[in-house]
């Protein structure tokens, strides 16, 4: 019996105490479930993994429910066991990296205002290591949702020479080879647990993730600042998206139990905690995309580019109504009401943050059905399926479990984000999904996260699991 089984029978048989650094206290064991090196640890209200390292417990701490625990867990083995039966080798790293859902602060990242996003409980994991083929020149990404493969070169590239998901990736490994990072040739299998198309950043996911693996590939690390950065810069130069930086960021700095408000001037966040077991974060997937999304999200870009250019202003936190007012003759209807919706959004989202601070409910409900409404009549990026997903939640209301909802992400399809009491989150969902499709005859799907950790190396070489 290893000195970790011993640990675990230990564990099991009694009501052991033993510290959680996801409760940031001492608490007692309740039960566990060992899966392999992986242990889920169940205290009396939460949920810890634990991870065996060198004989001792590492507190990975990031699932907080054990869904989603099981869901990592079975994910990261399904992308380990395809590496090894594509490339008939073990993997050498194993990388993470999460998807975001925006409670508020919608298309102000790219106008220097705040947001206030969580990393959320669905994963981007990739299992990698270098090419039996040192001579090759490219490295080798096999796709297991898509069962796909592709080629994606190495080199110091400035734009793309794959299409589809490839742009990421080399946008990425061009990043590091142009800042000097000797990036040998490699294998990698990608799996993914974030929805794809449902604006909860399955390609910030997919980038930073890979940030991470060529982290552990190279053994080079970036300041998680640089990684972020990097990974924005691969968005727009070899994805042709001019995103903010809110979505790299999130899930690069996600943290259990905590929102971020990122001011994006400064790129500082600060911790906005949120450990109220008592509010859930539904998460529903209008699951519609419309086409016109990457186009319009430029083209809004623009608008408010050249609407504060000709406010005379260098950044949109220095613009009031009064000024917009005083300028609507020389802005275009559209620039006019694109303003507004940042303007109003930036003032929201900061009183979001305190009320969040302060647990109430009600308010923070009520700033989301503004924003919302902001976003659907001024900014104009919602779309039919998310005002109706919105609606119903407005409709089921307070007294029925709702404090508040909103479209979530670039918007045109995907999701909307609700607040919901965790105690009526079963029926809420139940019946948002259900009226919903009865109303637009597309079946959503729906989830709950709860803040959860950035992007993280999950195994480093073939001896350490
Ligand atoms: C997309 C972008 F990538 C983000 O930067 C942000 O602008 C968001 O849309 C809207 O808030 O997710």
């Amino acid at each position: 019996m290893s000195a970790f089984e011993f640990l675990w029978t230990e564990l099991l048989s009694r009501n052991v105490i033993i510290y959680s650094s996801f409760v940031r206290r001492s608490v007692s064991l309740t039960a566990g479930l060992n899966y392999g090196s992986w242990f889920l640890l169940q205290f009396h209200n939460s949920l810890s993994v634990f991870q065996t390292s060198s004989g001792s417990l590492t507190d990975l701490s990031h699932p907080t429910s054990l869904p989603a625990a099981e869901q990592f867990i079975e994910l990261r083995q399904r992308v380990e066991t395809e590496f090894q039966f594509r490339f008939g080798y073990v993997p050498l790293v194993v990388a993470a990296a999460p998807g975001r859902v925006n409670l508020i602060g919608e298309h102000v990242d790219y106008n220097h205002g705040f947001v206030l996003p969580m990393a959320i409980e669905r994963y981007v994991i990739i299992a990698a290591a270098p090419s039996s083929n040192p001579s090759q020149e490219h490295a080798t990404f096999y796709s297991s949702d898509m069962q796909e493969s592709i080629d994606v070169p190495i080199s110091a590239s400035s734009g793309p020479t794959c299409s589809g998901w490839g742009r990421y990736l080399e946008g990425v490994i061009a990043g590091f080879v142009s800042r000097g990072c000797n990036v040998p040739p490699f294998d990698a299998v990608i799996g993914s647990s974030v929805p794809r198309g449902g604006g909860l950043s399955s390609s910030a996911a997919l980038e930073v993730a890979t940030a991470t693996m060529l982290e552990g590939i190279t053994g080079q690390q970036l300041e998680p600042l640089e990684k972020a950065i990097l990974c924005q810069r691969a968005e727009h130069k070899f994805a042709g998206m001019p995103c903010g930086i809110m979505d790299q960021f999130s899930s690069v700095f996600g943290m259990p139990n905590e929102l971020m408000l990122l001011d994006c001037i400064s790129q500082e966040i600060q911790v906005v905690p949120f450990r109220d077991e008592n509010v859930s974060v539904l998460i529903t997937n209008s699951n519609v995309k419309h086409e016109l999304a990457t186009g319009e999200y430029a083209e809004r870009r623009r608008q408010c580019e050249s609407a504060l250019a000709e406010l005379g202003l260098l950044s949109w936190r220095d613009v009031t109504l009064a000024d917009l007012d005083l300028a609507r003759r020389r802005l275009t209807t559209d620039e006019l009401a694109c303003g507004r919706h940042v303007v109003t959004e930036i003032g929201r989202t900061l009183d979001a943050a305190k009320a969040f601070a302060n647990g109430q409910w009600a308010l923070v409900g009520e700033l989301m059905y503004s924003s919302h409404e902001s976003l659907q009549k001024d900014f104009r990026v919602s779309c039919a399926e998310l005002d109706t997903l919105v609606r119903i939640a407005r409709e089921i209301g307070s007294e029925d479990g709702v404090y508040g909802s909103r479209m979530t992400g670039g918007g045109f399809g995907g999701c909307s984000v609700t607040l919901v009491r965790s105690g009526r989150a079963k029926p809420v969902r139940e019946r948002i999904l259900m009226q919903y499709e009865n109303e637009t005859s597309v079946q959503g799907s729906s989830f709950t996260s709860r803040p959860a950790i950035g992007t993280h190396l999950v195994k480093r070489n073939a001896h350490d699991n």
